[in-house]
């Protein structure tokens, strides 16, 4: 590695000593592209700069959360203002109160919200729900869909565990994962199959609507809507984890933006705004059963924290209301700008004949490079088989080098903000242009 890495390369020499790989998520260990990871030293609107001084356009955004960016001024002074007044209690405010009243307001399928600290925690949760809620054990979720870390869903795992190929994680029993059913995603008699043989022992169906833990996967035309009926006529839940795509794909999320309604849906990521937090959500009668409402037992130390509440608001309040009166709101510009981004990405593979599989929803957007040209990937069978992850990881490098961050692996999605304009897509583009030619 060059020099112009020096710094960062030293940084991860000291934390692999003292912290297990040196990183405290495997994604963040660099290890689907080689090389040491690039260590941050600060970040402003869609930029950030490593330890060495080189400046970045991001793509990454803290892995979805920063929908505004980098230390967006109305956040840092909610949090700031926050931190004045306290940074904990471990008792209730009101902004937990009004920011379940926005994020209800914004998703059509919700009806209430319990906030916890992270997406694992809002999966677990859900699930532990769903099986309170219909006295039944079987979970059904999708090879390479990501749903947190949870012993029960670390089976088939997309994301750090699709990175580094792992199997299934040593340490998860036997039994915790023996209620765990997997399909292929976008398989729909695969699904109906599962219900034949265990339709009365199926708590829920959990379902990332794009799967983005493998790359970027859509689903095809009423796949959703199918697990949606199969899940109902048969009495089980469907959980659409909406971690990623919850107000990156729309303001409603993937449910709002394809008409779907959900039993629960688990979000994270940008309703903290940047910090830690989780929140599991759906029909009143189904969380009725959380404790105290009802006897499913989930607490949390630092759950609802107010930084993470004031935080998520004006980070929400932000995106969805317009900079200037009479423009479109600041999220529609942005969904613009993903789109300028995949369709200009789309055309340098076809000008350059190299073969890509490039997709958009809102401000999420993904890249496969193909190995071989005219196949569609649409299932983590598929992205194994088909994913160039050598081209992935030369082209990682010469756009790091270019001054563009991209997710460090082929089976991770990539987001925009609102802070990403016209100039940063047109360098990305010009970038790519240059690292592929
Ligand atoms: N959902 C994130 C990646 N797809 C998780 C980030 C992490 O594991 O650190």
């Amino acid at each position: 590695m060059s020099n112009r890495y020096s710094q960062s390369k030293t940084l991860f020499a000291a934390a692999q000593e003292v912290i297990p790989g040196g990183v405290n998520s495997p994604v963040r260990a660099f290890r689907g592209v080689g090389g040491s990871p690039i260590f941050v030293a600060r970040g402003s609107g869609p930029h950030f700069w490593d330890e060495d001084g080189n400046r970045y356009i991001d793509y990454v955004l803290s892995w979805g959360p920063l929908l505004l960016g980098h230390a967006h001024p109305t956040v840092t002074a909610a949090i700031a203002e926050q931190a004045e007044r306290g940074t904990s209690y471990g008792a209730p405010t009101r902004l937990e109160t009004e920011l379940a009243e926005l994020v209800i307001s914004l998703m059509p399928g919700l009806e209430q919200v319990r906030f916890v600290n992270s997406g694992t925690e809002a999966t677990m949760s859900a699930l532990r729900l769903a099986r309170a809620y219909t006295g039944r054990s079987k979970i059904v979720k999708f090879s390479g869909c990501y749903h947190g870390h949870a012993d029960m869903l670390l089976v088939q795992a997309g994301s750090g565990v699709a990175t580094l190929g792992l199997p299934d994680s040593p340490g998860v029993t036997a039994s915790t994962t023996a209620d765990t059913l997997t399909a292929e995603f976008n398989d729909l008699d695969a699904v109906w199959a599962l219900f034949a043989d265990h339709g009365d022992d199926i708590a829920a169906v959990i379902v990332e609507p794009i799967a983005a833990n493998m790359g970027f996967v859509l689903p095809e035309n009423g796949f959703l809507q199918g697990l949606r009926d199969l899940t109902r006529e048969h009495g089980a839940l469907l959980v659409f984890d909406e971690v990623m795509t919850g107000f990156r794909v729309a303001p409603g999320g993937a449910q709002g933006l394809w008409g779907i309604d959900p039993d629960l849906t688990c979000l994270g990521k940008v309703i903290g705004g940047g910090l830690p937090v989780g929140a599991y959500a759906g029909k009143r009668a189904i969380m009725q059963h959380v404790a105290p409402a009802g006897p499913m037992y989930q607490a949390g130390t630092l759950s609802g924290n107010p930084l993470a509440m004031a935080a998520g608001l004006s980070t929400l309040k932000t995106a969805f209301a317009s900079k200037h009166q009479g423009e479109p709101d600041r999220f529609t510009l942005a969904v613009q700008r993903t789109r300028e981004l995949s369709d200009g990405m789309r055309a340098i593979g076809e000008e350059l004949n190299i073969p890509l599989q490039v997709g958009s929803v809102g401000t999420m957007w993904g890249c496969y490079f193909l190995n071989e040209a005219g196949v569609h990937i649409t299932s983590y069978v598929e992205a194994k088989q088909y994913a160039d992850t050598k081209r992935f990881a030369a082209f990682f490098w010469a756009m790091a080098e270019r001054g563009v961050y991209l997710a460090p692996s082929q089976f991770e999605a990539g987001f925009l903000s609102t802070a990403h304009g016209e100039a940063e897509i047109a360098a990305t583009l010009a970038a790519a242009r240059a690292a592929l030619t």
